[in-house]
């Protein structure tokens, strides 16, 4: 998913059905929540049809021979079925077609944007006539805004900062769309006959949360480059030229306009080109002080000394740390977060992988506000994750109404149902858990005598994100039965900042109480980050990954998940996750003594 939400009609030209519709009954969604709080339950449904059809593992079209079949998707009702069909036969949808008659098209826009209702927009579109973003940033440096009524300097300071997150995440990517973009060109170049070798570089390669644009490095000699170049801007994929010479090109691509950069190198060339192109800059430049104390000269083409230009090395970058007396740095660590003192002194971390991961910690079912249900998760997982010793189904709470959270009752009958569901297919997968709010107080959603029958006690933040929220997390660690703080931070990447935290107390909270804490591997959250992970794991705080998984196709977003553990220097050991249930249960029991001895 890019963060740009509106496609240009160029773009949709390119795309699958599914994401096209996505877009479309999001629009939708907009209109009718401008046109105010009668349409609401109209916007609500459209809101739905979108993510149905972001999540859908086929092309629509594929399910779309009648209505019926339709139905049978999640927030698909026939409404919105014949609006499908329409879309499919025709490629346009006529009620879409006129809703954009009736909403100034460019406050769509706006909508995306956190901090603006559609009471806000709606007023600043009918005193100030402000149709855009841009005439919005004009109005408010203008002082027009503050004029309004109701328009106080606490909600311009809000609307400032919901426009510089919304201009800092139009052009960057999240990780999950840009991997699947770098794989799809690197796959087409590999391909081209002379590419003898290529690999992804830049923050790609890092694996960084957002990413600005792909970067590519592959080895091709000399006398085909030109022909290579040339092919390299005719891919399919490829929209508009930026730059082609001898030894790069960059073009941008047809899908979001993102930018390729690709270089060819000579084989005794890679390791120095990869290193080099895959930064951080940071790291870079630390690198080449180091050679230049030593009398020698590093960059993109190789290391030298300086004195006799001899070349000391380059082909990989193996080679290249050794002769630094460094320890192979991951690319992950690539960011002078003290990895050049660890792999000197050999004490690198052995980073955790994607292999160790034996179960996931957090998902929603129908039962809540999933699209699928247990049986059929359950299946998928047996089938698609063969490796998976576990999966905790931690459906909502009852306060979390509009995600459809359980009443206690409710949550009992989920226990017969998971039962059920474990006998049938023969297998424990299934473990009975819950993503219980933390409330206003840092009380809990779900009485204490329930809150002991889960096998896994998720609790999360979901109200409350502008003030510190230090105090409800502590309390939350406190408590007897919750075994780990859900997407601790609450931050949605482009979208809203993180709410203020005391992290120092937290971590040491969570380790004394033995609380784990989350890395929520949904796409915009990646929570907690990185670097909050790192100094977590420093305080011996236990990390789980979990996918929060609503649908199907999200259960493979725990490569990112591992991927910000590997950026926050954890090793298997430092994942309760990787671990059998055996080492869950004993977690949680010492957890009950932690609190016990508190308390
Ligand atoms: P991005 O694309 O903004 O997500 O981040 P990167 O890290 O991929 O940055 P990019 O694409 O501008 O450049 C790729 C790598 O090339 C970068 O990580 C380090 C290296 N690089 C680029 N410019 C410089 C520079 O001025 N000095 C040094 N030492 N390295 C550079
Ligand atoms: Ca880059
Ligand atoms: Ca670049
Ligand atoms: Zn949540």
């Amino acid at each position: 998913m890019y963060m740009k939400k509106h496609l240009s009609p160029e773009e949709k030209t390119n795309l699958s059905h599914n994401i096209v519709l996505a877009d479309i009954f999001h629009r939708m969604a907009s209109c009718y929540r401008y046109m105010g709080p009668a349409e609401r339950f109209r916007a609500q449904t459209y809101d739905n049809a979108s993510r149905t059809m972001k999540n859908l593992q086929e092309d629509v079209s594929t399910y779309a021979t009648d209505l019926r079949s339709l139905d049978k998707l999640s927030g698909i009702g026939e409404g919105i079925g014949k609006k499908i069909i329409e879309f499919l036969e025709t490629g346009s949808i006529k009620t879409y077609e006129k809703l954009l008659k009736e909403v100034p098209v460019e406050l769509l826009e706006l909508m995306d944007i956190n901090g603006f209702g559609p009471a806000t927009i709606k007023t600043l579109h009918d005193e100030l006539k402000i149709n855009n973003r841009d005439e919005l940033i004009a109005a408010i440096e203008a002082g027009k805004v503050e004029k309004l009524k109701g328009f106080g300097p606490g909600k311009i300071e809000n609307m400032k900062r919901g426009l510089k997150l919304f201009k800092e995440s139009y052009s960057r990517m999240l990780l999950p769309d840009a991997l699947k973009t770098g794989k799809d060109i690197l796959g087409t170049i590999q391909k081209i006959p002379g590419v003898k070798k290529a690999e992804l570089a830049g923050s790609l390669r890092r694996r960084k949360e957002t990413i600005g644009d792909i970067d590519i490095i592959t080895i091709a000699e000399g006398k085909g480059r030109k022909k290579i170049i040339s092919k390299f801007v005719s891919i399919p994929q490829c929209n508009r030229v930026l730059a082609s010479g001898e030894t790069k090109a960059s073009f941008l691509l047809k899908r979001n306009n993102t930018q390729v950069d690709i270089r060819l190198v000579s084989e005794q060339e890679y390791g120095s080109a990869l290193l080099y192109f895959t930064g951080s800059k940071e790291h870079n430049i630390q690198l080449r002080l180091m050679a230049k104390d030593k009398g020698w000269k590093l960059n993109e083409y190789g290391l030298f000394d300086e004195k006799t230009a001899k070349r000391l090395a380059g082909k990989s970058e193996e080679e290249l740390y050794r002769m630094f007396r460094l320890q192979y740095i991951p690319p992950e660590l690539r960011e002078m977060r003290g990895e050049m003192e660890a792999a000197k002194k050999g004490e690198l971390p052995r980073l955790v992988e994607l292999k160790d991961i034996k179960g996931d910690m957090q998902m929603h079912s129908t039962w809540s506000d999933g699209t699928e249900d247990i049986e059929t998760i359950a299946k998928y997982i047996l089938n698609k994750f063969p490796r998976y010793e576990y999966i905790v189904m931690t459906d909502h709470s009852q306060s979390e109404r509009i995600a459809g959270g359980l009443k206690p009752a409710e949550f009992r009958k989920q226990f017969s149902e998971i039962d059920k569901v474990n006998k049938k297919t023969g297998k424990d997968l299934l473990k009975k858990g819950v993503e219980v709010d933390i409330l206003a107080d840092g009380s809990l959603d779900l009485p204490d005598d329930l809150l002991k029958e889960f096998d896994w006690v998720v609790a999360s933040i979901h109200s409350g994100f502008n003030k510190d929220n230090t105090g409800r997390l502590l309390k939350a660690c406190e408590h007897s039965s919750v075994h780990c703080i859900g997407h601790p931070s609450g931050r949605m990447i482009g979208k809203r900042e993180a709410y203020p935290v005391d992290w120092e107390k937290l971590f040491e909270k969570a380790a004394i109480t033995g609380t784990a804490i989350e890395i929520n591997a949904q796409p915009d959250r990646l929570d907690l980050k990185d670097d909050l992970v790192k100094s977590a794991i420093e305080r011996e705080v236990a990390i789980t990954i979990s996918t929060d998984s609503h649908a199907l196709s999200q259960f493979d977003n725990m490569e990112l998940g591992v991927a910000v553990a590997r950026r926050g220097w954890c090793t298997a050991k430092n994942v309760l996750n990787t671990r059998s249930w055996k080492i869950i249960e004993q977690f949680k029991k010492k957890k009950k003594n932690n609190a016990a001895k508190i308390l």
